[in-house]
């Protein structure tokens, strides 16, 4: 073996190398240029903050479960009806419904719905629905089932 055969020999040897280093390396950089969208994938969690903000309240039977529920002004309380009978749910003073917004169910309510956004359903829902209201305002609010005004519960809008 001559000097030129060796330097040939270690010319190949040299470029296989270094070709072999960089497909190595552009095979190793690809994972890289596609992790950032895999971490864009996670928001799927996003919408269980909105969620948090939706206090539920049932009414069985027996009368409004839990008793009492605390929420920030802006929160939306979702009164369900499970029991065997109708569900008004109407802030206090029975019959009037006046402690919210001064305004009385004669003054807000028409058609089955309160307007101006006061506590006051308005009208029996039925076993299966579900009454919605969102707080704007701090305050304690005591409130019952118009027609069944012995059942009673409170909300606490802090
Ligand atoms: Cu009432």
């Amino acid at each position: 073996m001559n000097k030129t055969t060796l330097w040939t020999l270690l010319l190949v040897v040299l470029v296989a190398i270094i070709g072999g280093y960089m497909l190595f390396a552009k095979q190793a950089a690809a994972p890289t240029t596609e992790t950032p969208v895999s971490e864009e994938l996670p928001p799927a969690g996003v919408g269980v903050p909105s969620e948090d903000s939706v206090s539920l309240v049932s009414y069985t039977d027996s009368g409004f479960s839990p008793q009492t529920v605390t929420v920030s002004v802006g929160d939306t309380v979702r009164f369900t009806n499970t029991s065997s009978t109708g569900m008004w749910v109407g802030v206090d003073e029975h019959p009037t419904h006046t402690e919210y917004d001064g305004t009385s169910t004669k003054e807000h309510c028409v058609d089955g719905s309160a307007i101006g956004g006061t506590f006051d359903a308005c009208r029996p829902y039925t076993s299966g629905e579900s009454y919605e209201f969102t707080f704007t305002r701090a305050g304690t609010f005591e409130y019952h089932n118009h027609v069944g005004s012995s059942k009673t519960g409170t909300v606490i809008v802090r």
